[in-house]
């Protein structure tokens, strides 16, 4: 297939005559028809993946690449004097996901597609997504982020149908989209959407909207800011839509496949991706009793069929909705919902575990009764549900909890990011790695081979120019690529302790000053989008782009010290920050990160893991070994201890440790107050000072510690190297390849 057939079939010119749009939408059409042209998955059985998010980022690299046609179209694009990076630039970044779990989705996808499973994902097509975030005078400014054009990745299908909500009906329709796997076959991810969906209500340069409009803005956007009824009512009103579409779906399709309904198991498994999708339980059970099945059968049913997965153990991100959200939103579901509440409280005695308390319904004591599997997403994390957060529930049904460590694609997060690298390790080990990603551990065989281990370093420095080149090209800051690079992007949120770092950051500022200079000059970066309602989160990153100006514009600090917020963070930015990384930061508060996703795809990239021991980091360090990690901070056993006795002050912490209190101290300094803003500042000074709910002080002088002495060994190149390299070797068990056929082997079961 020549790229060139396509310039002239859908422009009458060849490539070399075509601008870098048209070409864009030429190979869009022919990555869409040869995957259209790919095996779909059959078999009897079928899994379903529903969820809220599916973080999926740019497709067009990555398809090519899955398609094995990948070097040929840069060859021939080449040859015709055009740039495929350029080309690559022109797609714009579908945002249908916050974070982890969305990018999770999105690595499923591709795996599934890969092993040749019979599994569709099933979510919504929101406009615009997640917002785009933009700097205004240091401050995060929300932005709407119109992703869909004329030509994309979608495909517009047949299939529609009539949701009812309280007092209305709405249309949706089904769009799908191709994924392709890794050198086999396809399957589809099913975004619905509302026919009567409205874009002109939202204003151009503000995500303000009219929330009670649910026939013109149920699928514009993402989570929409629910710090007010309204919204968390909107919430509700798209995960009905979602998973009363993906049910349909489901039932239409297990009929089609030769299902009775009374055998569904046998032919589907749904995964509930978080209790966003959980009432897809008690919507089936409705259909089912629309096809004159009882409800007893059709608890029965459903009881084989769902399986949760649960990816948070914060207490305020569990969902409960108010009834009066459900009587108004889905009326016909709060009978049954009832009903379910009502199964549980005749046979189970523990009032702890019941569905409907005060008024609320607890999603997902919906999914653990009503599911026959709950798994956490890590090691740590499942032990903590089992033993804490949910051990009333494990008590129950001890055989329903399993662990599912989480994984990410090699194919986007090595072969597509880092071709540099993916190239070394080809020619080190063979590319067996592409497709079984254990024989990474080939490469522990180069650890005294000073050749590879140049080979390794040389990728880092060229990746770490790169990327200098970018923040040079699109934020105007210069960095030093001989500097550590020292990275922690994700949302920000306090348990994953942001503000710690900006805390080092101001350690090393003063340290400077007094003519400490560090081992290495050091480049702390971040990237992170707050959510629009979340003010502490938002001060957090007011916070960094005043450290930003002040110290990047001090001239005894810079040559030392570098700090840069990416703008707008997102898959395609980390994309070009994780092969770029030296120090990894993942710091959260031990027992609050359920998994993390982007640990490990730094390790894969080379960098080593500064980190607590959590989430999945307690499996990185098991593996790497501690010569190759750095850990630091209070065990999750001993945090959980501290919140059950509720004894910790952060003053204390302050007022005992000098370098805590002048860090401290210097977010409401006269020079802070220079570049930002009051409110903001004195705000932050004093939830952290009577309050820091997330233990930052606790953990603050052994972080210091541990990244000093991270960046000490950066100079030792050699040893660094050897680091770099093991980790590497040890991140094949992080393949959501092994994840997924997990999921197959121990809950999905499919042919
Ligand atoms: C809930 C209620 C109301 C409004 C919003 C929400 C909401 C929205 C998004 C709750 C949770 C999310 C997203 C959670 C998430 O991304 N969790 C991450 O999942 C990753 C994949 O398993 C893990 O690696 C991370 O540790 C976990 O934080």
């Amino acid at each position: 297939m020549k790229v060139n057939d396509y310039t002239e079939k859908l422009y009458n010119r060849p490539v070399a005559q075509c601008t870098d749009r048209e070409i864009y939408y030429s190979l869009l059409t022919m990555t869409k028809d040869m995957a259209g042209e790919k095996v779909v998955n059959k078999g009897k059985k079928k899994l379903y993946y529903i969820s809220a998010e599916f973080l999926i980022g740019k497709l067009l690299s990555n398809n090519l690449i899955n398609l094995g046609i990948y070097d040929e179209v840069k060859k021939e694009l080449s040859e015709a004097g055009k740039d495929m990076n350029v080309i690559e630039e022109l797609e714009p970044e579908p945002s249908l996901g916050n974070g982890g779990l969305g990018r999770l989705a999105a690595c499923f996808l591709d795996s599934m597609a890969t092993l040749g499973l019979n599994a569709d994902g099933v979510g919504l097509l929101y406009h615009f997504g997640l917002f785009r975030q933009v700097f205004k005078n240091h401050l995060q400014n929300e932005v709407p982020n119109p992703w869909m054009e004329e030509k994309s990745w979608l495909t517009r299908t047949d299939k529609t149908y009539t949701i009812s909500f309280g007092g209305f009906d709405v249309t949706s329709r089904m769009y799908d989209v191709d994924v392709t796997g890794y050198d086999n076959r396809t399957t589809k991810l099913h975004l619905f959407d509302i026919e009567s969906v409205n874009e002109s209500i939202v204003p151009r340069d503000s995500i303000g909207f009219d929330k009670n409009n649910i026939r013109e803005n149920l699928t514009l956007f993402l989570y929409p800011d629910d710090s007010d009824d309204a919204g968390r009512i909107l919430r509700v009103y798209q995960q009905y839509f979602m998973v009363s579409n993906a049910a349909r779906l489901i039932l239409d399709e297990a009929k089609e496949r030769g299902s009775n309904l009374h055998d569904l198991p046998e032919y589907v498994s749904i995964q509930i991706n978080d209790t966003h999708p959980t009432m897809v339980i008690p919507e089936l059970i409705r259909l089912l009793g629309e096809e004159g099945i009882r409800m007893q059968e059709a608890m029965d049913i459903v009881r084989k069929t769902c399986a949760y997965t649960n990816h948070t153990i914060l207490a305020e991100a569990l969902e409960k909705w108010p009834i009066h959200f459900l009587n108004r939103a889905v009326p016909a579901l709060m009978p049954i919902i009832r009903e379910l509440h009502n199964a549980v409280a005749e046979t189970v005695s523990d009032g702890s575990t019941y569905i409907i308390k005060d008024g609320l319904v607890h999603m997902a004591h919906i999914d653990i009764h009503y599911g026959y599997s709950v798994n956490g997403v890590a090691y740590l994390h499942t032990e903590i549900l089992k033993n804490t957060e949910l051990n009333n529930f494990y008590r129950l049904y001890p055989d329903k909890f399993n662990n599912k460590t989480n994984g990410i694609t090699f194919r986007r997060w090595l072969m597509a990011c880092n071709p540099e690298l993916s190239g070394v390790v080809t020619d080190l080990i063979g590319d067996g790695w592409k497709k079984n990603a254990d024989e990474l551990e080939k490469l522990s065989g180069f650890v005294s081979d000073e050749n590879a281990l140049d080979r390794i370093l040389d990728v880092k420095k060229e990746k770490k120019k790169q990327l200098t080149e970018y923040v040079r090209r699109t934020q105007g800051i210069e960095l030093d690529p001989e500097s550590v690079f020292d990275i922690q992007v994700k949302r920000l949120h306090e348990y994953k302790r942001q503000q710690m770092n900006a805390l080092y950051v101001i350690h090393k500022y003063f340290e400077i000053k007094e003519g400490k200079k560090p081992a290495q000059p050091i480049t702390v970066i971040f990237g992170a989008k707050a959510a629009p309602a979340y003010v502490i989160a938002k001060d957090i990153i007011h916070l960094i782009l005043c450290l930003q100006e002040i110290v990047n514009n001090d001239p005894e600090v810079s040559p030392y010290l570098k700090v840069v917020m990416v703008e707008n963070y997102n898959v395609t930015l980390a994309e070009k920050l994780i092969p770029a990384c030296d120090i990894s930061e993942q710091i959260s508060l031990a027992s609050k990160e359920a998994s993390g996703t982007s640990n490990m795809k730094f390790m894969l990239n080379g960098a080593v893991t500064l980190g607590t021991m959590d989430g999945a980091n307690v499996e990185i360090a098991d593996l790497v070994g501690k010569e190759n990690i750095y850990t630091f901070g209070e065990d999750s056993e001993t945090v959980i201890k501290r919140y059950e006795c509720g004894d910790y002050v952060s003053r204390d912490y302050y007022e005992k440790d000098e370098s805590i209190k002048r860090a401290v101290d210097f977010i409401v300094s006269e020079k802070m107050m220079s570049v930002g803003r009051r409110e903001n500042l004195e705000r932050l000074y004093h939830e952290l000072l009577n309050k820091d709910w997330f233990m930052t002080f606790p953990d603050f002088e052994c972080y210091v510690k541990t990244k000093d002495l991270a960046i000490e060994e950066f100079g030792d190149r050699r040893t660094w190297a050897k680091k770099m390299l093991i980790n590497i070797s040890k991140a094949g068990f992080f393949s959501s390849d092994r994840t997924i056929d997990q999921y197959n082997k121990d809950i999905w079961h499919l042919d």
